[in-house]
C-alpha cells in the first residue's frame, strides 16, 4: 500500500494563487483596486498626502455641531490617535443592545462548521472570536443613531475635513476561557504582545463601544498611543510591543470601562485586543473612511424608510 502523502501547496502555486484571486477581485470590483493600492502605501505621512488629495473631490461638511467639544475633542485625537467621546450611549441603551443580540446568534468565522449562538456560555470551547451577521447589527436598536451621532459625525468630518462614508460595521463575543492548544496556530494566541495596524483607506476611524462591562479580565482593548504617527520598519503593519525601537510599553494603553464605553481611533493607532482571562466581552465597531472599502458590505445592509440620516454618509449600510 502507498503510504498517503499531504497535498501541502509549493509556495511557488500559493504566489500564483494569490495573484489570481486579487486579480479576479480587482476585474470584478473597484473597491478591491483602491484596496491592494493604498496598501502599497504604509507610511503615515505619505497616507495623509494621499487622503487630502482625495478629499479635495469629496464633499465638504455642513457647518459643525458641538463647536466647543470638537475643540478639545480634536487635538487630543490628532496627538494620541485616540479619544474618548462620553455619553453617546447610556448604559441602559447598551444593556439594551445586549439584550437584543441574545435573540440573535453570531458565528466563529473560523469554524464555519460549528452552530452560532446567542449565549456566549454556550460558545464552543475552542471558539475566541464570534461574529454577529452586519445586518442583525445595523437593525439592533440603537445603533444607527449611535454611527450618526452628532458628536462622532462632527468630529469624524472634522479629522477628515470631508463627510466620511460609514463603511463598515461589526460586533462580536471575545470569548473568555476558549482552548488555546486548539487555537495555538492562531497569531492572536501565538503572538500576544503583536500589535497590528487596519489599512483600509487612505483616512479610517473606528468608533469603538463596549457592550458588556470590560475590565482587565474581560480582554480589554489595548493601542499604543501617538503609534499612528510611527513610521515601522520595511512597511510593516505590525508590531511587538518589546521591539527596542519603539517606545511602545511605554505608550499603551488599556481600555476598560462599563458598557456604553465608547472612542474614535485611528486605524494606524497600533492595537490590539489582548486575551481574556475572567470574562466575555461584547464589543461594536463602525468604521468611518473617505471611500466605501473592500472589506466593508458590498450591499446596504438594511432598507428604512424616509431616513433621518445622511445618504451619502450611510450609503454601505442603508438604502431606503
Ligand atoms: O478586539 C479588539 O479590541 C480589537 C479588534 C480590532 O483589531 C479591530 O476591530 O480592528
Ligand atoms: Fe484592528
Amino acid at each position: 500500500m502507498q503510504t498517503p502523502v499531504a497535498l501541502t501547496p509549493t509556495p511557488d502555486y500559493q504566489f500564483t494563487a494569490r495573484w489570481k484571486r486579487r486579480l479576479g477581485r480587482v476585474l470584478t470590483d473597484s473597491r478591491w483596486a483602491r484596496y491592494y493600492f493604498q496598501l502599497n502605501i504604509p507610511d503615515p505621512k505619505h497616507r495623509r498626502m494621499a487622503a487630502s488629495f482625495i478629499s479635495a473631490f469629496l464633499p465638504k461638511s455642513q457647518p459643525k455641531s458641538h463647536k466647543e467639544e470638537l475643540h478639545r475633542l480634536l487635538p487630543i485625537l490628532r496627538e494620541l490617535g485616540s479619544v474618548p467621546l462620553e455619553g453617546i450611549l447610556s448604559s441602559e441603551q447598551a444593556d439594551e443592545i445586549r439584550a437584543y443580540f441574545a435573540t440573535k446568534e453570531c458565528y466563529d468565522p473560523f469554524r464555519p462548521e460549528t452552530k452560532g449562538f446567542g449565549d456566549p456560555n454556550a460558545a464552543h470551547r475552542s471558539c475566541i472570536h464570534a461574529y454577529f451577521p452586519k445586518a442583525d447589527v445595523a437593525a439592533a436598536p440603537h445603533i444607527l443613531e449611535l454611527a450618526n451621532h452628532p458628536l462622532v459625525l462632527s468630529t469624524v468630518e472634522a479629522y477628515f475635513t470631508v463627510k466620511p462614508v460609514i463603511s463598515d460595521i461589526a460586533a462580536w463575543w471575545l470569548l473568555s476561557g476558549f482552548d488555546a492548544e486548539a487555537n495555538s496556530h492562531e497569531v492572536y494566541v501565538r503572538r500576544p504582545e503583536e500589535f497590528h495596524r487596519d489599512l483600509d483607506d487612505f483616512a479610517e476611524l473606528k468608533l469603538f463601544v463596549y457592550l458588556s462591562d470590560v475590565d482587565f479580565t474581560a480582554g480589554p482593548h489595548a493601542m499604543i498611543r501617538t503609534s499612528h504617527q510611527w513610521d515601522l520598519p520595511k512597511g510593516s503593519r505590525i508590531l511587538e510591543l518589546r521591539d527596542p525601537r519603539y517606545q511602545a510599553r511605554e505608550n499603551l494603553q488599556l481600555v476598560t470601562g462599563p458598557a456604553g464605553t465608547a472612542w474614535l481611533e485611528n486605524s494606524l493607532v497600533l492595537h490590539r485586543g489582548t486575551i481574556p482571562t475572567g470574562k466575555h466581552r461584547l464589543m461594536l465597531s463602525l468604521t468611518y473612511t473617505l471611500l466605501p472599502i473592500a472589506v466593508g458590505p458590498k450591499k446596504p445592509l438594511v432598507q428604512i424608510g424616509n431616513s433621518q440620516f445622511d445618504p451619502y454618509i450611510n450609503r454601505v449600510l442603508t438604502r431606503t
